[in-house]
């Protein structure tokens, strides 16, 4: 199997990145579906962009999904008080979460947006050794069996236009959150016409807040919550172990009471 990445920059700030992981024979397919990505996106035309191919060598982590619950919310405000208590729910200190709902709001990169994630621990402190790029959890994919079951459960629920987002999204939560050591993810996009973001974790699942900015705010990013990592060892298990989403792990709801 091939890992097929895609960075696309404009004026060296990240626009847009993609990735898949496929057989030899759907390589070139691949490479044109992401060279395409990255001539289209809301954020401008790139001036650079990478696209590697390169041989897995190490085995395919094989994983189910995060369980997708959806949420409903009438704007940034209440998505925002919905992802503080889910954080709380989860044991994150309340600083860290003011913290990281603080750096994704103003850009965690001196006002910029970062490539990566920040990572951060139980004291509120960053542990991403490069503040400007983050890390860049990589090398993962979904199945088409299992894509296939996220598509329905999406169409039912009238977001398939969303579909590429909720998809992508859900596959590096679910890499994020089997690291050892990840106790949630906070994230929001940083496309300025799409408002969405999560609160992910193994312990609640993927939990979709369909607003958490507001239209036309192209701030955005993520931070993954920490505990007892060795960096070097979490670092490079986030970026370099090859996970394939083999089984989507189903709509659930949660109970309001917990959180
Ligand atoms: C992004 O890729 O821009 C992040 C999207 C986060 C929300 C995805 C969703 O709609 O569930």
């Amino acid at each position: 199997m091939y890992s097929v990445r895609m960075r696309a920059e404009r004026s060296k700030k990240h626009i847009s990145g993609a990735e898949r992981i496929v057989e030899e024979e759907n390589i070139s397919a691949a490479v044109s579906m992401l060279a395409e990505r990255a001539l289209c996106h809301e954020r401008g035309k790139p001036e650079f962009i990478n696209i590697s191919v390169e041989a897995l060598r190490t085995p395919i982590k094989s994983v189910n999904s995060l369980p997708l619950i959806l949420t409903q919310v009438e704007d940034s405000k209440e998505g925002k008080a919905l992802a503080r208590k889910l954080l709380l729910t989860l044991k994150i200190p309340l600083l860290c979460i003011e913290k990281a709902l603080a750096l994704l709001e103003g850009g965690p990169a001196d006002g910029e947006n970062m490539r990566g994630a920040v990572i951060m621990n139980m004291l509120g402190e960053r542990l991403e050794p490069d503040k400007h790029r983050g890390i860049r959890a990589s090398r993962m994919d979904i199945s088409r069996e299992a894509s296939g079951e996220l598509e329905h459960t999406i169409a039912d629920a009238g977001l398939m236009s969303y579909y590429t987002y909720i998809s992508e999204a859900l596959v590096l939560a679910t890499k994020v959150s089997s690291v050892e050591g990840t106790i949630a993810e906070l994230c929001w996009s940083d496309d300025p016409s799409y408002t969405a973001g999560y609160v992910a974790s193994r312990e609640l699942g993927y939990v979709r807040i369909p607003y958490l900015k507001q239209k036309g705010d192209n701030h955005g990013g993520r931070v993954f919550f920490v505990n007892n990592i060795d960096i070097r060892n979490y670092v490079h298990e986030m970026e370099n172990t090859p996970v394939l989403v083999n089984k989507f792990g189903g709509l659930k709801e949660i109970s309001m009471d917990r959180i």
